[in-house]
C-alpha cells in the first residue's frame, strides 16, 4: 500500500513537472520570438532610395544610404524616386556581376524592388543602364 501510494505520487509529481516544464518552455519561446528574434535581423528591413539625378556622373550618392549595413536576414528595399529608369544589379560594371545575383530589371520611377541578405559579405551592386551609379551593401 506504501509502496503504490508512493508510485501514484510520484507519477502525480512526474506530470506535474512536465506540466510546469513544458508551460516555462512556452514562455521562454515566446519571450524569444517577440522580443529576441525582431531586434535582430528577422524582419528587420531597410530602404535605399535611387535619389533624383542618380545617372548625373557627378551624383555622389546615387543610392543612398550607401554603404548600407544590415545583419544577415535583413531584408532591403530599394525605391526608384529618380524621373528615369534604373536598375539595382548584384555586381559592378567591371563584368564582376555573380551568376545567380539579385537583379532588378528595369525599374521605372516609382517603383520599388526587394531583396533579402541570407549571408554575410560585402555586396556590391549597380545599374546597368548608367555605370556610374555603384552601391554597397554590407551584410554582417
Ligand atoms: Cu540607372
Amino acid at each position: 500500500m506504501v509502496i503504490l501510494y508512493y508510485c501514484v505520487q510520484k507519477k502525480l509529481n512526474l506530470y506535474k513537472f512536465g506540466t510546469v516544464s513544458i508551460g516555462v518552455a512556452l514562455v521562454i519561446g515566446l519571450t524569444y520570438t517577440m522580443f529576441v528574434l525582431p531586434s535582430n535581423a528577422v524582419g528587420q528591413s531597410k530602404i535605399v532610395s535611387i535619389v533624383k539625378g542618380a545617372s548625373n556622373p557627378s551624383s555622389t550618392e546615387p543610392y543612398n544610404p550607401s554603404p548600407l549595413s544590415v545583419p544577415v536576414g535583413a531584408t532591403v528595399t530599394w525605391i526608384n524616386n529618380d524621373n528615369t529608369a534604373h536598375t539595382v544589379t548584384q555586381g559592378n560594371p567591371s563584368g564582376n556581376t555573380p551568376p545567380n545575383g539579385f537583379d532588378s530589371g528595369i525599374m521605372a520611377p516609382g517603383k520599388s524592388f526587394t531583396h533579402t541578405f541570407g549571408t554575410t559579405g560585402n555586396i556590391q551592386y549597380y545599374c546597368t543602364l548608367h555605370p556610374t551609379m555603384l552601391g554597397e551593401v554590407i551584410v554582417k
